[in-house]
């Protein structure tokens, strides 16, 4: 079906003829994808300037919004460090785990749909 009913109550009209229908049917359906928040965890052993040049590495934050959030989960155990597609966000989650990894800390990002 192309077009989206603009009026759910015009749509239904009963005893209603189908070119009736038809013709309040204009406004064409648009898909949005949706959006997935990637999430930092918190854990008492990754270094807290290691968070900070991730954020300031994969997130094209500032310094001081890397701090910021870094302190953020520090303080909450978990922020939201950016919204993205789904692709992006496994992307972002993926170098951010392969980052932490490399480094031996045991920093932990995941992705949630918003
Ligand atoms: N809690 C860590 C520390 O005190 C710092 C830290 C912050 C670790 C954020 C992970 O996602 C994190 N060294």
């Amino acid at each position: 079906m192309p077009f989206a009913v603009t009026d759910e109550r015009l749509n239904d009209t009963p005893g209603g003829r189908d070119d009736a229908d038809l013709a309040i049917r204009t406004k064409p359906k648009t898909q949005r994808p949706p959006l997935y928040k990637v999430l930092l965890l918190n854990d008492d052993f990754t270094p807290m300037e290691f968070v900070v040049h991730v954020l300031e590495r994969l997130f094209t934050m500032t310094h001081a919004q890397a701090i910021e959030i870094m302190l953020t989960v520090h303080r909450k155990g978990i922020a939201v460090v950016g919204v993205f597609s789904h692709e992006v966000a496994e992307t972002k989650v993926a170098q951010v785990m392969e980052l932490a990894r490399r480094q031996q800390h045991p920093l932990q990002c995941t992705m949630e749909k918003e």
